[in-house]
């Protein structure tokens, strides 16, 4: 049965709060008086945020680009062999490749996204120079990793032992049917730097096991992640083809655009895809964090068990629960 929600959780207030304290510090942006913010800002999906946040925020203090913030904190992830959802050490798909899908967004509107991206660690980087050297914003697959190779990163094997020993159970239990859990911890990172200029990044080994050849929503600008700078981000985790479906990340965007709150965002758009699709929505999650000019941050998710990383000046960098609507 779907939760009620209550207008605010207690973390917005709690953030809320912070922000009016700080009203008055001395890198503070010119914004209203009723919603001036210190920078910078970072807030990423999972508790993998708490790796990715403090490299975003180093660079950030030294009045960083936020585009080489989300970047450097999201490689982080990429680089983690722990982690089993995104770069080295991804569950591969169930024909046994790691194949990797990434995007990344700066203030200006520029992006770029690579998807089906195997044997490349940092598929984040690669979206960024899809970004900066090609006149496209995606690329795919074989010739993904053409211009991975071209651009000097280095081809590897990025499936790891315990990634393998993973997958051969797979093998043995599941039919070869294709997972339609995700494996958590795809990291999608939005940050607003000293400038106030907000960017994003979002990469991921996507679904385990699912079916060669299947992209997910977190390289696709508007579902995996959206930023406008004039008004806020949004970006994803979860079960990738209903981001899809609802544009979700775009969506959220849209809704700060007419004045709702980014918590009142990612809170209706997942209750509209809940009304919508509910009967199709089994086993599934789906998980918004989203951040406005102002400061103001939300996170929301279908069912129980998503956590996001906030850091704040005064924070520190927290991992905190999101609510749900749904309570299983
Ligand atoms: C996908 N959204 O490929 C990703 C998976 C994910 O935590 O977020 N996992 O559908």
């Amino acid at each position: 049965m779907p939760r009620s929600i209550l207008p605010g959780d207690l973390n917005r207030r709690e953030f809320l709060k912070t922000l009016g304290l700080t009203a008055l510090a001395p890198t503070t942006m010119g914004f209203s008086s009723s919603s001036i913010t210190k920078l910078p800002i970072v807030i990423s999906t999972w508790s993998s945020g708490l790796k990715a946040n403090p490299v975003a925020w180093n660079i950030l203090q030294n009045d960083g680009w936020a585009l080489d913030a989300v970047e450097a904190g999201v490689r982080v992830v990429e680089d983690d062999p722990e982690d089993m959802s995104v770069g080295y050490g991804g569950l591969p798909d169930r024909d046994g490749h790691v194949t990797l899908d990434a995007c990344i967004m700066d203030h200006e509107g520029n992006c770029g996204a690579v998807a089906f991206l195997q044997h490349i660690r940092h598929p984040i980087s690669v979206a960024r120079r899809v970004m900066e050297k090609t006149p496209h914003v995606m690329l795919v697959g074989e010739g993904a990793l053409r211009f991975a190779l071209s651009e000097g990163f280095p081809k590897e094997n990025l499936l790891t032992e315990k990634a393998r020993e993973a997958y051969q159970r797979w093998l043995r239990d599941s039919h070869y049917k294709p997972s339609v859990r995700p494996t958590h911890d795809t990291i999608g990172l939005l940050a607003m730097d000293r400038q106030g200029r907000i960017c994003g990044a979002c990469t991921t080994s996507g679904l385990a096991f699912k079916m060669h050849g299947r992209v997910g929503d977190s390289p696709i600008i508007g579902a995996g992640l959206y930023v406008d700078n004039a008004i806020g981000a949004a970006t994803a985790t979860g079960h990738g083809e209903e981001m899809i479906r609802c544009a979700g990340s775009a969506m959220i965007v849209e809704q700060m655009r007419q004045g709702r709150s980014p918590q009142e965002a990612c809170e209706n758009l997942i209750k509209r895809l809940y009304d919508w699709r509910k009967n199709r929505l089994e086993g599934r999650q789906v998980c918004f964090i989203a951040l406005n000019r102002q400061g103001q941050t939300g996170a929301f998710s279908l069912r129980p068990g998503f956590e996001y990383t906030l850091s704040t000046p005064e924070g520190g960098h927290r991992l905190i629960n999101a609510p749900s609507l749904l309570d299983k």
